[in-house]
């Protein structure tokens, strides 16, 4: 008689399902449904304790996703383009957590840029995922800030404004794990948020991410056509996980391999030779190159493993502020009264 496989299950004892979130309320399509399910994989893959993920984001499709996956995990659905300064306190209440920011390139680029520059410039360790389709899509489909020159609406209408390149902006301002890629590159993308889960720093990951309902026609720059013929991956992307100890040969002249805070490897088959990801006047250089061209590149950007993270910076205590005890986070009154005393 035959029997049924036993379900796989990661090195924590879960399976995918433990991984997975409520049924999807998006369009049949939408690039931000791929994401998803990239995210719940590599959270999978890596073993992460659901319950140790802080889930945020802003408002529009894309900002809704995180109700999509991993219902065990904390979530905060933040006002439009807020997310980051709630990202900021949850990760200072409690470092403890893994803080995954779900934003759009409306909530990132346009009402969210003030609160987004700061979050890149601190190196604060939080994942930020921008669903890049270059429109408010929530909203029926109204150009963003990240929309190309030339891109045309269904109606006809011509973006004529320069864009924001998120990911120029974030290597420009600080963030140390910056990367592009494609909802529909499933094996590139995936390689990159396992990478981006053991990084300790900021992460900006840019997903270019077609919304087939306004803006994946003839004429869109940010289509699935568009991208198949366009995407330029600047390398091929392996990550080990420092807990999988795999030995794998490789040959330094074509191949980059930066070593994770954790002692993972990322491993970059360089498929353009001179690229150097760890170069960010290279990286800013190349991406403006590519702009001129009209190629999407996508991969690694730009990576440094050396930077102190902002909690390194405000010498924050290794047991997360939100554990610590009563009596240790407030100060009794005679410390209040010395205070008071140096303050006279
Ligand atoms: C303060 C405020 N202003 C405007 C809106 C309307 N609004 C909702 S979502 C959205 C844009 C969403 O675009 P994006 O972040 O690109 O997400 P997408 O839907 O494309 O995934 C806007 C302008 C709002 N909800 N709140
Ligand atoms: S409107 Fe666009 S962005 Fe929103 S769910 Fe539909 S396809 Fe996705
Ligand atoms: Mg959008």
């Amino acid at each position: 008689m035959a029997t049924t496989p036993a379900p796989k299950i990661n090195r924590l004892g879960l399976s995918v399902l433990d991984y997975r979130g409520g049924k999807t309320t998006l369009c049949a399509g939408c690039g931000h449904n791929a994401i998803s399910e990239r995210i719940i994989d590599a959270l999978y893959e890596m073993g992460v304790q659901p319950e140790r993920v802080a889930k945020l984001s802003g408002i529009g499709c894309s900002s809704k996703t995180p109700a999509y996956f991993l219902s065990r995990a904390h979530s905060f659905n933040s006002v439009h383009g807020r997310m980051p300064s709630i990202a900021t306190g949850a990760i200072l209440a409690n470092r403890g957590m893994l803080a995954l920011g779900v934003s759009g390139d409306g909530d990132t680029a346009s009402i969210g840029i003030g609160q987004f520059v700061h979050l890149m410039r601190r190196n604060l360790p939080v994942i930020y995922i921008i669903e890049d389709n270059g429109v408010y899509g929530l909203t029926k489909g109204q150009f963003s800030a990240t929309a190309d020159v030339g891109s045309k609406l269904k109606t006809g209408v011509l973006n004529e404004l320069p864009p924001i390149d998120t990911c120029e902006l974030a290597i420009s301002l600080g963030a140390t794990f910056v990367g592009r890629s494609f909802s529909g590159d499933k094996r590139q993308l995936h390689a990159m948020l396992k990478a981006a889960i053991a990084h300790s720093g900021t992460v900006l990951l840019d997903v270019i991410s077609p919304c087939v309902t306004f803006n994946d026609h003839e004429g869109s720059t940010k289509s699935y056509k568009y991208m198949l013929d366009h995407e330029e991956p600047l390398q091929e992307i392996n990550f080990i996980p420092a807990f999988e100890n795999i030995s794998v040969d490789y040959d330094p002249g074509t191949t980059l391999e930066v070593e994770m805070h954790d002692g993972s490897k990322l491993r970059l088959r360089k498929l353009e030779e001179d690229y150097n990801p760890t170069d960010r006047i290279h990286a800013i250089t190349r991406l403006n190159e590519a702009k001129e061209k009209g190629e999407m590149l996508t991969g690694v950007l730009y990576v440094n493993t050396k930077v102190p993270t902002f909690l390194d910076l405000l010498n924050i205590t290794d047991q997360p502020l939100a554990t610590l005890p009563a009596s240790a986070v407030r100060p009794g009154p005679e410390v209040l009264e010395q205070v008071m005393e140096e303050l006279r």
